[in-house]
């Protein structure tokens, strides 16, 4: 009895750990040939061995890379971020400068490069939470190893509320300049944003960096490109970001409990068909010719969706009906009779049904003299062509 009860008990707790999948907005466990499509390259950044490269080891480098797709962050802009990456440099010279996270409003930028780390002078409104490795006094920078969050392209920090400084990120096992991987976890949960890193995929309980302010007021509800900017000066380092992991809610991301998958973009097709002459009429815009058309649209919940309408259009059949008929009698003709000589034209929607009663019309009538000239018609039991 006791050994029985053991074996349920396992199966229990085999059903409790099973991980949850959960679809993200950016899906990016490496940046292999499955992933490179979805990134812009900027600046010196490239992809080598499937990871990006966002600078190599070598002087006054600058690179960005950015999802090609936007992403709305309707809910108050939560969002909550995963990212890996791994900070080199060969040399026996200090570490410089850093790599950072940015949300911004332009996909094919890159910033500054040095102590702007990829990310100094982008345009238009944008946060970074930058990993800094060398002190840049000009800037704020409390030392060559801290964190920070910056806004609209500066990377200059008014106070100590802007960045967790060495003495906190050694506390937490963290030096940027070990030339070692890091796992850094970026959350937004509408109020607060919070940065945790570690050097394991374990997500530490505490944060490194709290910092409160309305994102969704700072970005007015548009939507936002995600990426990475990294950049070496007189000094260098190589900038690498392995893993990137992206949602728009807030959903941290836990290895332990979930698995991810690419969350369905917002897109529809519809394909339709008209007649020559006619139109078509698609979200508030009327077509007449045959294409594929977009329209940018909001989803019900406030992000942007694509419309797709591919439409054909069909070109018009024409026949001619050679009748005879004795002097006094009638002709009916697509509904209107007929009793004099003459040319007439009757245009309307070709139906096979009808044509197909006036073809059997005609071979019962062996007094009269009917031809129909007809491109290639499929009836349901052979093919004829006329
Ligand atoms: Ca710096
Ligand atoms: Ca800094």
């Amino acid at each position: 009895m006791q050994r029985q009860l053991t074996i349920i008990l396992f199966v229990c707790c085999v059903v409790l750990v099973r991980a949850a999948s959960i679809p993200i907005a950016i899906l990016s466990p490496d940046f292999g040939a499955s992933y490179r499509p979805y990134w812009s390259l900027n600046g010196a950044s490239t992809i080598v061995n499937d990871k990006l490269q966002l600078t190599d080891d070598v002087t006054n480098q600058s690179g960005t890379a950015f999802w090609t797709g936007t992403v709305c962050n309707s809910n108050g802009f939560k969002f909550s971020a995963f990212f890996s990456f791994t900070i080199t440099h060969s040399g026996s010279g200090s570490y410089a400068d850093g790599l950072a996270f940015i949300i911004q409003q332009y996909a094919n930028s890159w910033g500054a490069s040095g102590g702007g780390l990829g990310y100094e002078g982008l345009p238009g409104k944008s946060i970074a939470i930058e990993y800094d490795t060398y002190k840049n006094s000009e800037y704020g920078d409390p030392d060559i190893n801290h964190i920070a969050i910056d806004f609209g392209g500066s990377v200059k920090h008014p106070d100590n509320t802007y960045y967790a400084k060495s003495s906190v990120l050694t506390g937490a096992g963290v030096n940027l300049t070990a030339g070692k991987t890091f796992y850094s976890w970026i959350d937004y949960d509408g109020s607060k944003l919070q940065v945790r890193i570690s050097t394991t995929t374990t997500r530490p309980a505490t944060p490194v960096l709290s910092y409160t302010y309305d994102l969704a007021s700072y970005f007015d509800g548009a939507n936002v490109y995600y990426g990475f900017g990294g950049a070496t000066g007189a000094s260098m380092e190589k900038n690498i970001i392995n893993s990137a992991y992206i949602n728009n809610d807030y959903t941290p991301i836990d290895f332990l409990s979930n698995t991810y998958t690419q969350k369905t973009p917002s897109v529809s097709t519809t394909n339709a068909s008209i007649c020559r002459g006619d139109s078509y009429t698609f979200n508030g815009t009327t077509y007449t010719t045959a294409g594929t058309y977009a329209a940018q649209l909001t989803n019900a919940v406030g992000c942007d969706s694509t419309a797709t309408l591919q439409l054909t259009v069909r070109e018009p059949s024409s026949s001619t009906t050679n009748a005879s008929i004795c002097r006094g009698e009638s002709y009916s003709f697509n509904g209107t009779t007929y009793t004099a000589a003459g040319t007439y034209q009757a245009h309307g929607t070709f139906d096979k049904r009808s044509w197909l009663r006036q073809y059997r019309n005609v071979a019962l009538n062996g007094q009269r003299t009917e031809q129909f000239y007809y491109q290639c018609f499929n009836l349901p039991w052979r093919k004829l062509c006329f």
